[in-house]
């Protein structure tokens, strides 16, 4: 843990103030050192106040992501969240990782943009990713798994992102299969799973993650305006990103732990309960090909078992889902 976590750890476990000479003693550095730091802290954004009294106290967080801060929130995780970097602009988060696999670190890294150029969805589709307004990261993986059975990561983002967003906000997001997070029928977050693999196993997997935190209802682009929104327009509040950030990060440890464990049946009967697609009439577009028919239920891989309209049972395992009305 670098100087200016440890810091910012104790400042927090001591709201009411704590003095330069018990910072000093708990880091063994100088007094003169914590005050270098806190002013390097002042300048990251942080309200730190001053006084004879109370000494240090924090009174005001940046609306920024710090990879120190978000490292100390998190505290000690399984595999997600052992590193974490955090870019003012990039590309694409999923680039990053990838030249990191390529270079041979170890799973669990993630990395954070606060915008991002060329964000993109699946099948080389446009992601926005305003600067600051949102989450937009990817996590390195390297899961022993078939390539066949990687959609079980989907599912099981899209199972600790749902649980995650409800529990720091309280509203009820559903799940759309494959990789959509809706709130009353629009998008506020979107997963994109990229893999390398060999014939029998995977080499890696990139997991990326958008979600629309703090954008305001002008802010979205007339082309989403109908099909998106975001945590702030739904909530009626500004959200912590850095808080948000951490239980997202905690729950995906969780899940990917619980997928790792080979325990993909549990994570799939939670996916079940709060998913919009399951027991629905959709209609499923895979390239120029339309399927339509009933969402029975996830199989062992995490794939969509379809009853189409003439009473097959169809296995689908990527395409656009649109919910009948
Ligand atoms: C997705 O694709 O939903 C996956 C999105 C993954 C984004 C993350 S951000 C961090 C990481 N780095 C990246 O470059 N990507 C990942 P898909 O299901 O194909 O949906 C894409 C469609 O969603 C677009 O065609 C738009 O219609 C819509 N869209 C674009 N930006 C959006 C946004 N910010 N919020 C909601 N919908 C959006």
């Amino acid at each position: 843990m670098t100087t200016d976590a440890k810091i910012l750890s104790a400042l927090r476990t001591n709201p009411d103030g704590v003095s330069g000479a018990e910072l000093a003693e708990q880091l063994k550095i100088s007094r003169a050192a914590i005050w270098s730091r806190i002013e390097e802290l002042r300048r990251a954004g942080f309200d730190i106040s001053a006084s004879p009294h109370f000494g240090y106290r924090i009174v005001g967080e940046p609306d920024a992501l710090l990879a120190d801060d978000l490292l100390v929130r998190l505290g000690k995780t399984k595999v997600i969240g052992r590193d974490i970097h955090v870019f003012k602009q990039t590309t694409s988060t999923n680039d990053v990782i990838e030249k990191l696999a390529r270079d041979g670190v170890k799973e669990g890294v993630v990395i954070f943009a606060e915008s991002q150029t060329r964000g993109r969805g699946r099948l080389g589709r446009k992601w926005i990713s305003p600067a600051r307004k949102g989450l937009w990261f990817s996590i390195l993986l390297r899961p022993d798994l078939h390539p066949q059975e990687t959609t079980q990561l989907t599912v099981a983002s899209a199972t600790a992102l749902r649980r995650a967003i409800q529990s720091e906000t309280g509203l009820k997001p559903e799940i759309k299969w494959p990789n959509d997070i809706l709130i009353g029928g629009k998008k506020v977050a979107g997963i994109l799973t990229e893999l390398s693999a060999e014939l029998d196993k995977v080499r890696y997997v990139i997991l990326g993650i958008g979600i629309d935190v703090n954008l305001d209802a002008d802010e979205l682009p007339a082309e989403l305006k109908k099909i998106a929104t975001s945590l702030k327009i739904e909530s009626g509040g500004t959200i912590s990103r850095a808080e948000l950030a951490t239980v997202i990060l905690r729950a995906l440890d969780e899940d990917y732990s619980r997928i790792c464990a080979g325990e993909f049946a549990a994570v799939a009967d939670e996916w079940e309960e709060n998913c919009a697609t399951i027991g629905k009439n959709v209609t499923v577009q895979i390239g120029d090909r339309k399927i339509r028919g009933r969402a029975e239920s996830l199989d062992d891989d995490g794939a969509l078992l379809l009853r189409t309209e003439h009473g097959h049972l169809e296995r689908i395992t990527g395409g656009d889902v649109t919910l009948e009305k």
